[in-house]
């Protein structure tokens, strides 16, 4: 009898698992299939090999400065750099290795790296206008690293150090090759979240490295939010002291800020704090009295929090001391000012909010209201001389802003009305939606971030100049230290080429082929990437 019962309902449940398995990504590709560009992600713009091959003795080969660059032993952000990739060419394990004293036919004996503008960018910090192009030569026993500016080689070598490979015999190898690079968009960032789940200063530095493995360049830092408030402000020390999960194990303080930024500056990656307001502020009421709505039920208090207090003159005297000081800890020319997702149901609660509504005009459209806080919030963070990202309910609603404000698109339903709406409004924006890593799914969703196109939408040439480029996001509700890395990697890295390389490629084969390769290699460099699908890192027990 129970197997009477069980058949047809195995048959239901199978039956069901392979209707659901088209929803997967199972456009499993060819595992077999090599990439003829090798190991290399993202892909350059210009590439061409060969055959010849030069080998490289990591107790000989230097990395140096060109005769000719216009940055040199002072350069410290160069010096690093050599050092950095120099250690990822030759592990220190293989320092004694094979080529060790050996001559070769055919040596490359060093990559010389020449920074061709006056100013260098040395001392610097990278902004939307950098210049990341280069161009690599290995063609003689003297490679040659070109580029204007030091973002240019900071991405070249890591390029270079993608070309190296150990040949069969375990002799570090070369093949000639040309390449002249540049990036697709200008703004490639990731979003982590550093409210919903504190994540350890040591967790953020090595993502930013594995960050500029991938030729991303933007840290977009949602560092507070609803649940935590871990950014240690001088000002209002307060805000951490009760509102971070801890207030000293679980906070940004100064010196911790200070070394994120250098940190990403020295990789060419941009450090963008969001302070998201008036929503997602829970935490700041903590250590902030009067600061948000009182939320009524009835006629008398509930006891509960809404969005920040738009009618209190407290407020923004609050707002101006608080991002004053944002505005001098965080270099970067842009500050994320958020304005998503305001709740107001607290507002329309509120009987000081509805009597202030009545004496603006405003009726009962709160996103009049919004819009009365927001511009409010601009005109402040004018007044610090930065320049400000907002998500894209502020301009939906109708906040006047400036013409140099980006705009974070974020909603995925009607994304390319959007985009078409933001841009034929002159906009400058940059595109969340079609990337949260957060969301996780049975099968490779690598393949969905990879084939993305942000320039799908119906508009000019001139509206499709002013999508700069795009953030994969990691929301933090579900990730904490432990998980984060593994969940990043490698599938921000679909999101890094699409927005790294030309628009035409999008072969899935020859990016699983290159991708395998680079979650390989990011292994072998420190970070624990999750596996695409079945299969094995040559390096991995050994
Ligand atoms: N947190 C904040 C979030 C999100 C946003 N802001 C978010 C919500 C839903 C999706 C993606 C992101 N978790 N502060 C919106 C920008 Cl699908």
């Amino acid at each position: 009898m129970e197997t009477q019962v069980a058949a047809p309902l195995l048959l239901l449940l199978v039956g069901v698992c392979l209707a659901r398995r088209e929803e997967y990504y199972d456009d499993v590709p060819d595992v077999g299939f090599t990439s003829q560009y090798g190991p290399l992600w993202p892909l350059p713009q210009k590439f061409q090999t060969s055959a010849v091959v030069f080998k490289l003795s990591g107790a000989s080969f230097r990395i140096v400065d060109a005769k000719e660059s216009s940055s040199g032993a002072s350069c410290a952000l160069l010096q690093n750099a050599y050092r950095r990739y120099f250690n990822y060419i030759f592990p220190s394990t293989k320092k004694q290795g094979h080529n060790k004293k050996k001559t070769f036919v055919s040596a490359l004996s060093e990559l010389q790296v020449w920074t061709t503008s006056a100013d260098s960018d040395c001392d610097g910090f990278p902004d939307v206008t950098s210049d990341e192009s280069y161009q690599l030569s290995v063609d003689s026993s003297v490679a040659v690293l070109k580029a204007a500016k030091v973002w240019g080689v900071l991405r070249g070598l890591e390029t270079f150090s993608q070309l190296v490979y150990e040949d069969e015999y375990g002799a570090i190898s070369v093949n000639r090759t040309e390449i002249n690079d540049f990036p697709r968009f200008a703004h490639r960032g990731v979003l982590l979240d550093t409210s919903r789940h504190f994540l350890p200063v040591k967790v953020i530095l090595a993502n930013l490295e594995a960050m500029a493995w991938n030729k991303f360049n933007v840290f977009h830092w949602h560092i507070v939010d609803d649940p935590s408030f871990p950014y240690l402000s001088r000002t209002f020390p307060q805000l951490s002291q009760q509102g971070a999960y801890h207030p000293y194990t679980h906070v940004y303080t100064p010196s911790d800020v200070k070394m994120i930024i250098e940190f990403a500056r020295l990789r060419g990656i941009r450090v963008i704090p969001e302070f998201d307001t008036p929503g997602h502020t829970l935490s700041w009421g903590k250590g902030q009295k009067d600061l948000l709505t009182p939320c009524y039920s009835g006629a008398s208090p509930s006891g509960t929090f809404g969005p920040v207090n738009p009618i209190l003159n407290t407020t923004y005297e609050f707002m101006s001391m608080l991002f004053k000081e944002i505005s001098t800890v965080f270099t970067d020319a842009y500050i994320h000012l958020g304005g998503d997702e305001v709740d107001f149901g607290c507002w329309k609660s509120n009987p000081d909010i509805q009597k202030f509504m009545e004496q603006q005009g405003f009726g009962t459209d709160y996103k009049k209201l919004e819009s009365f806080y927001i511009q409010r919030i601009l005109d402040i963070v004018s007044t610090t001389n930065k320049h400000y990202m907002i998500w894209q309910e502020v301009l939906d609603n109708g906040v006047k802003l400036k013409p140099d404000t980006v705009v974070n698109v974020w909603m995925g339903n009607q994304l390319e009305a959007e985009l078409e709406k933001v841009t034929g409004a002159g906009f400058t924006t940059i595109l969340s939606a079609p990337w949260y890593l957060d969301w996780i799914g049975y099968g490779q969703d690598w393949q969905k971030y990879y084939l993305a196109e942000p320039l799908s939408f119906k508009g000019t040439d001139a509206q499709k100049k002013l999508v700069i480029g795009g953030e994969a996001c990691l929301w933090g509700e579900y990730v904490d230290g432990t998980n984060l890395t593994p969940r990043l990697w490698p599938r921000a890295s679909a999101v890094a080429e699409r927005l790294w390389s030309d628009k035409d490629v999008r072969d899935v084969n020859d990016a699983y082929s290159r991708l395998a390769q680079h979650r390989c290699r990011m292994i072998q460099r420190g970070i624990p990437a999750e596996p695409l699908i079945t299969g094995f890192c040559p390096h991995e027990y050994s």
